[in-house]
């Protein structure tokens, strides 16, 4: 039976030593109740490191016996590999980098490779547990190379993939020196999943500058495989944070807190230490706030939980010292006797106090300088039992898109945030109750099983239409069928585009023209005497005949407009007229003014606009706009605005491939009939068809025709083998063995 492994860089396990032995604690992060219920499930797995370092083989294997029976398997990391690969590349480079802290980033070629390294070994330890069918959910910045680590040993299996922190602008991603790398491993994976809209904008934004693959509505097309981009925003177990603040133990410790602090209002602010979480600025606004209302003095206080975290890090240490030393001045300037501003914590708690916090908090402060989600403003809002408080939230949590409800901040701005405290304090209870009403009814619907649910189902719907796909790719029998049908029929009719179906595409269609391979199929194909080949292109006559008049094939250009047969003239269609163009042309020429690399192409019967060497982006942009603008203005002149690969193209409505190869059809008997294209304008071709015709698509988007190939080289291979001609790799050895 298939199976689902989830894969982390850590295992939801706490392993700690207590008197010389291992005591196992299950963790409580929202990742591990989120899945919790899949990974116990069947003979389902979570693989990841277990959050230490354990040297001996014995103690090793007595781990893995452990984890074994609570359906996880270890990746043990040595010292060395936790230092440069979690601490160094994870923590220090790609950390800083996602999170726009760029003169924090740390640049060293040895830990991208200890990052490699351990991808690796977390790819191996994957393929050692995968069977094909299996789906494989990995997550988080530590593992960006693996979905493709796994892929190459794996084509087939269900590869998932979430980021739990921000994907940062191309701008600052492209600063990488092993960005292409690291984006080549993600897209490994068939779904990409992020926080937010603008994440998964970002990441579209590089994937198309960096490693040159365009998406549609977030789909990429990767040869024969589609990925899909999409964001995913990660919920909360809404009813655990719900019953542990009604939780006796946290009603107990709620007493025992207010009995110290008395009935002054409460501001609170939890994070794990991180620079990106804007804790300084939060306490400049917070001792602002105390020099601007000193009729706050006595009144409120600002309840601060810092978890350690990473505190080996330099950077972390310092942000500590300095957080240390704010909290001590903001204390000593304005603290009394019986007040103190600051109740500051640099330790975890459990979660029955965590739950005391939240239902105490007046105004809970969260305000990261940047933040992939943020669960603690989720969380405390579940628990407000009496929905009664005031969330500030910073605009740069990905929290902010659903949460419109909070009192939203800019986090640099110290003196909104200081208007923004005053406002939360003095915020009237029905105004309280209305917010906190709506954002508890959107967190208890999108909780974490919902987000599970929704990216899971996402995946198999994903691994479905690939399947479908594939189904349409000429397979080995039905390439024997059709060969065969072709050598028993005498009339054969072999219609043929020509760019991205013959001929790869070129940054100047110029360069284009046909190479001695294709020569000699044509040749060969053209040669035989029960074929009729027909080129059937968008070109110009011009073009057309230069390369290939020469050949034994029947020539339609521009779509249809011009027709020529072997041995006889140029035709063309009649009552065609040309007196739109100084209108329209005039149009693409303001447009070529606005978009450098871009220019137009006058064929007799149609304008095309190129934008091929257009910035990427851009010429999607002015496509767009153009395409709107000219559909506006050709609704009366009987013309038509096709979208080709990176062209448009405006032409008479009345002059199309499929009346092309209509000629032919009507006016050649025939009893075996093979069409293949690429684009948009071949599907005309496609529809005049008739039933029992081979019909090819190039590439993999939907299409009329019946068949699928992957590019032109396939094109190629299969015409060679109706021409008789050997297997290209074949032939190449067939002339070095003549030669040797
Ligand atoms: C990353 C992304 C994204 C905090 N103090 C205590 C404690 N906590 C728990 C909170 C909360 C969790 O830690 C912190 O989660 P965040 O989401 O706020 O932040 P990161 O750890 O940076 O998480 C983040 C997240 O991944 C999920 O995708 O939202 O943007 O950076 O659950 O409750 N828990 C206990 N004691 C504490 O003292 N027990």
């Amino acid at each position: 039976m298939s199976k689902t492994i989830i894969v982390s860089n850590r295992l939801p396990v706490k392993i700690q030593t207590e008197d010389d032995k291992l005591v196992y604690k299950p963790s409580s992060g929202g990742l591990a109740t989120g899945l919790g219920s899949i990974y116990k499930e069947g003979d389902n797995l979570w693989i990841g490191w277990p959050g230490l370092e354990i040297k001996e083989e014995k103690t090793q294997t007595e781990v893995a016996e452990h984890l074994k029976e609570e359906s996880m398997r270890p990746v043990f990391l040595t010292a060395e590999e936790i230092k440069d690969f979690y601490e160094g590349f994870s923590n220090e480079t790609l950390w800083p980098c996602f999170h726009y802290f760029n003169e924090y980033v740390v640049y060293e070629q040895s830990l991208y490779e200890a990052y490699e390294q351990v991808n690796t070994k977390f790819a191996e330890a994957i393929i050692e547990h995968a069977e094909p069918g299996d789906t494989l959910w990995i997550h988080d910045y530590q593992l960006l190379l693996v979905p493709q680590m796994v892929r190459e040993k794996l084509p087939k299996i269900s590869i998932g993939f979430f980021l739990h922190i921000p994907f940062p602008s191309y701008e600052v991603f492209r600063l990488l020196p092993w960005r292409k790398q690291l984006l080549q491993g993600m897209l490994g994976a068939d779904l990409l999943g992020f926080h937010t809209y603008d994440d998964m904008r970002h990441f579209l934004s590089s994937v198309s500058r960096l490693v040159g693959h365009s998406n549609l509505h977030g789909k990429i097309q990767l040869g024969d495989r589609k990925i899909i981009v999409d964001s995913f925003p990660m919920g909360i177990d809404y009813e655990k944070y719900a019953n542990s603040a009604a939780s006796p133990e946290t009603i107990r410790r709620e007493v025992r807190y207010r009995t110290h602090l008395g009935d002054q209002k409460l501001i609170l602010s939890i994070d794990r230490l991180d620079y990106s979480k804007g804790i300084n600025k939060r306490l400049q606004a917070f001792e602002q706030f105390l020099e601007d209302y000193p009729e706050y003095h006595e009144k409120v206080s600002l309840v601060m939980v810092v978890v350690p975290s990473r505190d080996q890090v330099p950077k972390y240490k310092r942000l500590k010292e300095e957080i240390d030393e704010l909290t001590g001045r903001i204390n000593g300037n304005f603290g009394r006797i019986a007040w103190t501003p600051i109740h500051y914590f640099y330790r975890s708690f459990p979660l029955e106090a965590l739950s005391a916090f939240y239902r105490m908090a007046d105004v809970a402060l969260v305000t990261p300088l940047r933040d992939g989600m943020n669960l603690v403003c989720k969380e405390f809002i579940a628990s407000k039992l009496d929905k009664r408080g005031v969330l500030i939230l910073s605009e740069m949590a990905g929290a902010s898109k659903e949460l419109s409800d909070a009192i939203l901040i800019n986090p640099n701005d110290v003196n909104k945030l200081v208007e923004s405290l005053k406002r939360g304090l003095e915020m009237p209870e029905d105004e309280q109750i209305r917010h906190m009403s709506i954002m508890q009814a959107s967190l208890k619907r999108y909780n974490i099983h919902h987000w599970v649910n929704l990216f899971m189902d996402r995946l198999e719907e994903i691994k479905l239409e690939q399947e479908a796909m594939a189904t349409l790719r000429l397979d080995d029998e039905s390439e024997k069928q059709m060969l065969a049908h072709y050598h028993s029929s005498h009339e054969r009719l072999i219609f043929l585009d020509y760019d991205g179906t013959l001929s790869p595409f070129f940054d100047d269609p110029k360069d284009a023209m046909p190479d001695k391979e294709l020569k000699e199929i044509l040749a060969t194909l053209g040669t035989m005497p029960d074929n009729r080949v027909i080129v059937i292109s968008g070109r110009d006559r011009k073009t057309l005949e230069n390369w290939l008049g020469e050949l034994p094939v029947d020539l339609i250009c521009e779509h249809g407009v011009w027709l020529r047969q072997q041995g006889k003239d140029w035709n063309t269609i009649e009552f065609l007229t040309n007196n739109w163009k100084s209108e329209i042309l005039k149009v693409l020429e303001l447009y070529v003014d606005r978009t450098p690399g871009s220019f137009i192409e006058e064929k007799d019967y149609s304008l095309v606009w190129h934008y091929r060497k257009v910035e990427t982006g851009l010429g999607e942009l002015r496509t767009r706009e153009l395409t709107s603008h000219l559909k506006y203005i050709t609704t009366n002149m009987g013309l038509q605005v096709l979208e080709g690969d990176m062209v448009l193209e405006i032409k008479s409505l009345e002059v199309n491939k499929g009346r092309g190869a209509q000629k032919w059809l009507s006016e050649f008997d025939h009893d075996f009939v093979f069409a293949v294209g690429d684009d948009e304008t071949d599907e005309d071709m496609f529809r005049m068809m008739p039933d029992d015709a081979y019909t090819f698509k190039v590439g993999r988007t939907n299409s009329e025709a019946k068949f699928n190939l992957k590019n032109h080289q396939k094109v190629r291979r299969l015409l060679r083998k109706m021409a008789g001609m050997p297997e290209k790799e074949a032939a190449i050895q067939k002339i070095s063995n003549h030669a040797g």
